[in-house]
């Protein structure tokens, strides 16, 4: 048997047995064991590929998912047992890589799961951030950036020695590939390829996160996402950009060429998916690379546009990115003539200038330019890709509305069921046959027992494990006690304005001055929180100030702390989504409708049996729909009302302010003297009058909805009984959301790999 040559590496590598070595040392000896067998593993081949191009994949630890999917966790796990190991404790020593933000790097890396678990030749294209995106802690109730180093002398990455070289204006960089396998369930395998500079260097880094934003040489590839406020910023997010899109256009055409296949026929044996505008300048860099080889421009512009295609993750003008021609002209000149060329036709066929490309101001804009030359755009939750073709690129639906397609996100159940709830899926094989592993929409077959007592109750039990379990954790590694017989009420997800943490935290106050006055909730109530904010979002950031001493003030009230609990994890990561997930009863998913494109949380929360407090925004909708009335909690206002909002500029939040008493007071509760004696008043100020006065995100307008949803939720949940019926109605119709779904979607319609 395979373990045997486990086994054989602890001896090698260590020369002692396994029960003499430590957690650590029994890790890096898994990490070698798993890397021997994924290099036995096949790879999937086929006579086309795809190549998914992502400035993020949200990875987290591979571990345990590489052993679930070479379908000998439970044997390790077994081995590790009898030599008096916990493979729980050694999944811990592992470092999590940091090389997302949220939702659209942890899609990419669960498209990453599905594509090698359906068997089909794809590889993703991203870099290699030696730092990634930042470990936040917490200090004076403020959030602070440190460094986040991942990778160590022993690691899932393989230096592949395959090197190209990047032509900058100023200078030319080569690349270093190290590439990590991913494994597909029960199946073959695929790649990860990481592009890295020689020469970067962490020691650049002074006080926190901050560095040399001009030192390109050696700061390419240290951060994820570096802070863009300012020129610098800017200028190395292109550096970055460039160098991805260099490095995985040169992969692409040498893929081809080392296979023999003619670059005309590029787009028969190559699809590339383009997720947000990040990765866009591989469309001029593709197009300029096959002139170079001697290929006609028309020619070259037809082939990558049938190779192309786009992802729409927001309707957010921040994140749709606009680059000022002379930036680009400033890193990649060369690439600005073939955009240049590109707008130029586009001009001289269409007058309306919400479709050019570069606009009067000489910015290009990059999703426009993905939509002319590339031969597909979706949207990620039908709601999305609705606003998508209607309002927000309504003008490129009129030129295209064939180009438009929608596919609704999802979710690998290997990681998010398999993986991070052991004790649900073995509920689950008491109840349904085990082709739910490879067929998530056999989950649907647990509907059959929505009537039986045993299974209800057994789920209870289950959902109250994973609670304790999740207190435990806590406790060990942030020092928060938690009460597993509250309810865990959780939000997490990026802070942002849109998502309306601001508007859960009214409800805190809501609740805290509730208790205050003597109005005792039946069951006591835990709202956890987990959220890092963009070190430049100052917004954002005085949110989680606002959080923090809300958590203070309700842990040293002993009026109001037996039933009110406020709890913001610190550095919340993939890691951390996998220990609350499982123990979460109510999801909050309380977006403005219309600015959530799809969500993906929401997702993971359901397929573990939370029932979702939410807007009819991304893909609560299509939740909503799935689970019906009773399984979900609705408030608030549509996407349509919302959008009408903005169009008519008729939202003053202050009016809601000066009219409602009780909104008035929850929010003046902000800048009461009990909480500036515990925040920085400054702060707590710059946040009070942001909802008064500005309120982008319209929190004040859903706000009355939202406390009676939840107030009701929380009644609700009393009733054991028939909230365990919400909780298995969610889990059985989550199977739609898996990524299988998803993928199988995109190549269908889009990739047509095999
Ligand atoms: C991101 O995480 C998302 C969109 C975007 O433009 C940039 C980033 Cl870093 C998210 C969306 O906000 C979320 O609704 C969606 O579920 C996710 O992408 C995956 O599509």
């Amino acid at each position: 048997m395979e373990l045997s040559r486990l086994e054989t590496i602890v001896k090698e590598k260590y020369g002692r047995e396994m029960r003499d070595l430590s957690d650590a040392e029994v890790y890096y000896a898994l990490l070698a064991f798993t890397k021997d067998m994924l290099k036995d593993t096949p790879d999937n081949k086929g006579s086309k590929k795809l190549y998914y191009i992502s400035a993020e994949f949200l990875i987290g630890k591979l571990l345990s998912n590489n052993l679930i999917n070479l379908g000998i966790y439970d044997d390790v796990a077994e081995l590790l047992a009898k030599n008096g190991k916990d493979i729980a404790k050694i999944e811990e020593v592992e470092p999590e890589p940091s090389l997302g933000n949220g939702g659209l790097g942890r899609l990419a890396a669960c498209f990453l799961d599905s594509v090698a678990t359906l068997g089909l030749e794809g590889d993703g294209i991203g870099l290699n951030y030696h730092l990634g995106l930042f470990r936040q802690v917490f200090e004076g109730h403020k959030q602070k950036e440190l460094p986040n180093p991942w990778i160590g002398e022993e690691s899932w990455l393989t230096d592949t020695g395959l090197s190209f070289q990047v032509p900058f204006r100023d200078f030319t960089l080569t690349s270093r590939l190290y590439d990590m396998d991913v494994s597909g369930y029960g199946n073959g395998k695929n790649k990860l390829h990481l592009f890295d500079v020689d020469g970067v260097d962490e020691h650049i880094v002074g006080e926190g996160i901050s560095f040399d934003k001009d030192d390109i040489r050696r700061n390419l590839t240290l951060f994820l996402y570096p802070d863009d406020s300012d020129k610098a910023g800017n200028l190395l997010r292109i550096y970055q950009q460039y160098f991805m899109v260099s490095c995985g256009a040169q992969l692409i055409l040498k893929e081809c060429e080392d296979n023999g296949y003619e670059l005309r026929r590029l787009h028969e044996h190559v699809a590339i998916q383009i997720n947000d505008t990040h990765p866009s300048m591989v469309i001029p860099e593709l197009i300029r690379l096959l002139v170079q080889k001697n290929i006609d421009f028309n020619e070259a512009v037809e082939i990558v546009q049938k190779t192309c295609a786009y992802t729409n993750h927001t309707i957010l003008a921040e994140a749709l990115e606009t680059w000022p021609l002379e930036y680009l002209e400033q890193v990649a000149p060369q690439i600005v003539p073939v955009i240049q060329e590109l707008d130029l036709r586009i001009k001289g066929k269409y007058a309306d200038e919400k479709v050019h490309i570069i606009d009067r101001q000489n910015r290009v804009h990059m999703a426009h330019m993905d939509i002319h030359y590339g031969h597909s755009v979706n949207g990620v939750a039908a709601l999305h890709t609705d606003i998508l073709k209607h309002t927000e690129l309504k003008p490129f639906y009129d030129i295209y509305p064939e180009r438009f397609n929608n596919k609704t996100n999802g979710i690998t159940f290997r990681r998010w069921l398999l993986h991070c709830n052991k004790e649900l899926v073995r509920w689950i094989s008491g109840y349904v046959e085990e082709d739910f592993r490879r067929d998530a929409n056999k989950l649907e077959k647990l509907m059959r027992h929505i009537e039986s007592d045993i299974a209800l109750e057994k789920l209870l039990d289950v959902k109250h494990e994973k609670k304790v379990q999740l207190a435990r954790y806590l406790e060990e590694s942030q020092g928060i006690k938690l009460n597993p017989d509250s309810i865990f009420d959780i939000q997490v997800k990026r802070l942002h304005e849109y998502k309306r943490q601001q508007m859960n935290a009214l409800f805190v106050i809501y609740k805290y001055l509730e208790i205050k006055a003597g109005k005792i909730p039946s069951t006591p109530i835990t709202v956890i929180f987990g959220a890092k904010a963009a070190p430049a979002y100052k917004i954002a950031k005085d949110i989680i100030h606002l959080i923090l001493c809300l958590q203070e003030l309700v842990d040293n009230d002993p009026d109001v702390s037996p039933y009110l609990q406020v709890v913001m994890v610190e550095n919340y990561n993939v890691t951390m989504a996998e220990h609350l997930i499982p123990a979460c009863d109510i999801s909050e998913q309380i977006s403005l409708a219309s600015k959530e494109a799809s969500g993906t949380g929401n997702m993971k929360f359901m397929l573990n049996g939370a029932v979702t407090l939410g807007t009819e925004d991304g893909a609560n909708v299509e939740i909503h729909e799935l689970v019906g009335d009773d399984s979900i909690y609705i408030f608030g206002q549509s996407s349509a009302q919302v959008i009408e909002h903005y169009a008519k500029g008729d939202y003053r939040a202050v009016d809601y302010y000066i009219n409602d008493e009780q909104i008035r007071s929850l929010i003046n509760f902000i800048i009461s003297p009990e909480m500036m004696k515990i925040g920085d008043p400054y702060h707590l100020l710059q946040i009070h009058a942001e909802l008064i006065y500005k309120d982008w995100f319209m929190t004040l307008l859903d706000l009355k909805e939202y406390i009676a949803a939840r107030n009701r939720a929380y009644e609700d949940y009393a009733d054991r009984k028939a909230w365990s019926r919400k909780m298995l109605t969610n889990i059985a119709k989550a199977g739609y959301f898996s990524t299988d779904r998803t993928i199988a979607e995109y190549n269908k319609d889009i990739w047509h790999l095999q």
